[in-house]
């Protein structure tokens, strides 16, 4: 791995988005030569290809693709930092081959999203997105005993799809609603089930018991679009579907359809595909759905977290360290 111990030589940085204040803190106390994009706006593909030009360090968010191309344009690149935990916006074989360590944000992030998709699961189950229009569009007439009846949430099941660090916090916090949990991962958890009663099962029993599906898996070219139709159909017609992990692990399409047939009682999403979502997605007229805009991590501390962590990993790797949370380490 080639250091930087020549006084002569600083090595460059390219932090890719405005973050929040403090959060590129380490890059610059460890005298690396910083270049920040400072507008509210991501770059546009063309200035980032010149700008990582000469760059020995990226750190990069979701909305930049590090590929092929990207490292053609890079040669000196060293190590790419992501800005998040999930890292399906870089080609990480292409970087292994390459011998550049891609890095990511496990952990600090992941209490925060299991928070925002709690509030999901609280405000699907008990209608608030349409409480709050009723209230707003001058609706509310006194109160009524048919009006905005919801689903129970306490003693119900939650099915939780991957059961990572965010899956788990969000299993946690399920337990004081006295939920039954079932999970589906890529591999069963003992050491979780020895700590909580999680039930591992397969997705299908998973889909057709649950009240509350939540995705917290990883994208990969595997679990796209591992939701559709046909799963749609095994959940039951009163459940509710949470996504927090990426739009693409669902089929959007069949989501509206299964929304507006009441093949489901509805969805709430805070990854779409793409994002933005456009304005005229016919996801957005379905009053049984709500989508908020990639906000699953978004609270000033944890962001500033995930920044000094992708800074602390692009450090390490620039002064011959060990990354604290890289990912192709061992590929390299
Ligand atoms: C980030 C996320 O805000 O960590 C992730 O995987 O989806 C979000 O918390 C986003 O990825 C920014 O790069």
């Amino acid at each position: 791995m080639t250091t930087f111990n020549r006084a002569d030589s600083r090595p460059t940085v390219l932090v890719t988005r405005r973050f929040p204040d403090g959060s590129t803190r380490p890059l610059h106390d460890a005298g690396l030569d910083v270049e920040q994009w400072a507008a509210e706006e991501p770059m546009s593909r063309d200035t980032l290809l010149a700008k990582v030009a000469g760059v020995h360090g990226l750190l990069a968010s979701i909305t930049e693709r590090v590929d092929q191309e990207l490292l053609d344009a890079a040669p000196a690149l060293r190590v790419v930092a992501e800005y998040g935990v999930g890292y399906d916006n870089i080609d990480v074989e292409a970087c292994t081959r390459r011998g550049v360590v891609v890095c990511n944000t496990p952990g600090v992030l992941a209490e925060t999203t299991a928070d925002l998709t709690w509030s999901l699961i609280l405000t699907v189950g008990r209608r608030i997105g349409e409480a709050i229009d009723h209230v707003k569009d001058g609706q509310w007439q006194g109160w009524n005993p048919n009006v905005l009846l919801g689903q129970d949430v306490h003693h119900r099941t939650l099915g939780i799809v991957g059961l990572g660090a965010i899956g788990w916090q969000v299993a946690r916090r399920a337990l004081g609603f006295d939920m039954r949990v079932l999970y589906y991962s890529a591999h069963r958890h003992p050491e979780l089930e020895a700590q909580a009663p999680v039930s591992f099962v397969d997705l299908e029993a998973l889909l057709r018991e649950s009240d509350f599906v939540t995705l917290h898996a990883a994208f990969t070219p595997a679990t796209r679009h591992m939701l559709s139709t046909a799963q749609f159909k095994l959940m039951k017609k009163t459940a509710y579907l949470i996504n927090v992990a990426r739009g693409g692990l669902i089929d959007q399409r069949a989501v509206y359809e299964a929304c507006r047939d009441s093949e489901i009682a509805g969805a709430a999403l805070d990854v779409t595909d793409p994002e933005p979502m456009p304005r005229d997605d016919p996801l957005l007229t379905l009053p049984n759905v709500i989508v908020v805009p990639h906000i699953g991590s978004a609270t000033v501390a944890t962001r500033i977290r995930m920044g000094t962590l992708a800074s602390d990993n692009i450090v390490a790797v620039l002064k011959g360290a060990t990354p604290p949370t890289a990912v192709n380490l061992d590929r390299l």
